[in-house]
């Protein structure tokens, strides 16, 4: 085996805060299955961002556990990747406070999702809001994560954690290997049935599709799904974003192009189209949720995987923190 020709390392992370939904499938998981046979990956449960919003903690603990359940059942295979939960790998908090003392004021107070999160929780505007992307540079900059496959709202963040990485490599030399957002073409940013100005959001049930909704609760929510007052099923984001929405869940669902998709329902109305689009959902996910909860009766196995997970994740830590503190001169134990 060639040892210089080390794969590419991936890294990425979805916070328990909710569950998991159609829209992180789309924008992030469906990338992370896909790249595990050509790439090294590294896939995190990122509990320690979820609490940037207050969680109730039996809650949290619950869903970290199904997540770790779904992960597996769409795909993720712990025997090529690693999987893991953040807050077992202490090497992220580290260095996220020496990152943090690499980062402007300024550009953390430009971050999109801090401005829109704080105003969703104004009474609760923590530093630890404020200070997230710096969280996420260090999970990603530990393991020299070559690309991070994300969905189009993380851009901005990854983007941050490359102009840390070049900062700090600016003054200590080649410390951190500076990683590229993944976006995929299809399905980047799914957005609300309800309102599809709007993202797909975890925090709105009726505008949103969880990977464990039952066939029945999918049905219902596409039905109600906003469309338009014409009744032809054509691409137009601006125009007609209900349709071209459903129709790129459509496509990501079923694999079909855009064009196939649209000469498929030409002639056809918004009540065929919708139950097909329902149907092709349900395909996806309705095997995944019978392996999640086959798959969350078996503690014992979970517990196995994550426990190995943080192992192998706290290895490759260990080495970048290593290397971090020396440069920026704390003396070795
Ligand atoms: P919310 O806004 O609901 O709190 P989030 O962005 O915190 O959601 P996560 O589940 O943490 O959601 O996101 C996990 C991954 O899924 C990220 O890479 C994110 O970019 C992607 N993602 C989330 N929602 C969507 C969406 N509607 N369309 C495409 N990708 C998405
Ligand atoms: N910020 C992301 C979650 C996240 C992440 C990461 C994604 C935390 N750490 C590292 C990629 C790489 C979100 O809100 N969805």
């Amino acid at each position: 085996m060639e040892s210089s020709e080390r794969k590419k390392r991936i890294f990425s992370g979805i916070q328990p805060s909710g569950e998991l939904t159609l829209g992180s499938y789309m924008g992030a998981l469906k990338s992370w299955v896909n790249m595990q046979e050509e790439y090294d990956c590294v896939y995190c449960i990122v509990d320690m961002h979820a609490i940037t919003v207050r969680q109730n903690p039996a809650e949290l603990r619950r869903r970290a556990m199904a997540q770790l359940a779904q992960y597996i059942a769409c795909g993720l295979d712990p025997e090529k990747s690693i999987l893991f939960i953040q807050s077992h790998v202490p090497q992220h908090a580290e260095l996220a406070w020496v990152l943090g003392c690499y980062t402007q004021f300024g550009e953390l107070s430009r971050m999109t999702q801090f401005k829109q999160k704080s105003q969703q929780h104004a009474d609760n505007i923590t530093a630890g809001l404020f200070t997230y992307p710096v969280l996420m540079a260090a999970d990603i900059l530990l393991y020299q994560a070559d690309a991070v496959p994300v969905g189009a709202d993380q851009k901005q963040h990854v983007e941050l954690c490359r102009d840390i990485a070049g900062r700090f490599n600016g003054i200590y030399g080649d410390v951190f290997t500076l990683p590229e957002p993944f976006i995929p073409r299809m399905g980047a940013r799914i957005m609300s049935l309800g309102n599809p100005e709007n993202k797909m959001s975890k925090s709105d049930p009726e505008g949103c599709v969880f990977l464990m909704d039952s066939p029945e609760d999918i049905r219902r929510k596409f039905k109600r799904a906003v469309t338009d007052s014409e009744t032809s099923v054509r691409f137009d984001p601006a125009g007609k974003p209900g349709v071209s929405n459903l129709l790129t869940i459509y496509c990501a669902a079923s694999g079909r192009t855009v064009e196939a998709a649209e000469a498929e329902f030409a002639g056809q109305g918004y009540g065929v189209f919708k139950p097909a689009v329902a149907d092709a959902v349900i395909a996806l996910t309705e095997p995944i949720r019978a392996e999640a909860s086959r798959l969350m009766k078996d503690r014992t196995y979970l517990e196995g995987i994550y426990r190995s997970g943080a192992e192998r994740a706290e290895q490759l830590a260990r080495r970048t923190l290593r290397k971090v503190y020396k440069k920026v001169g704390f003396i070795e134990r």
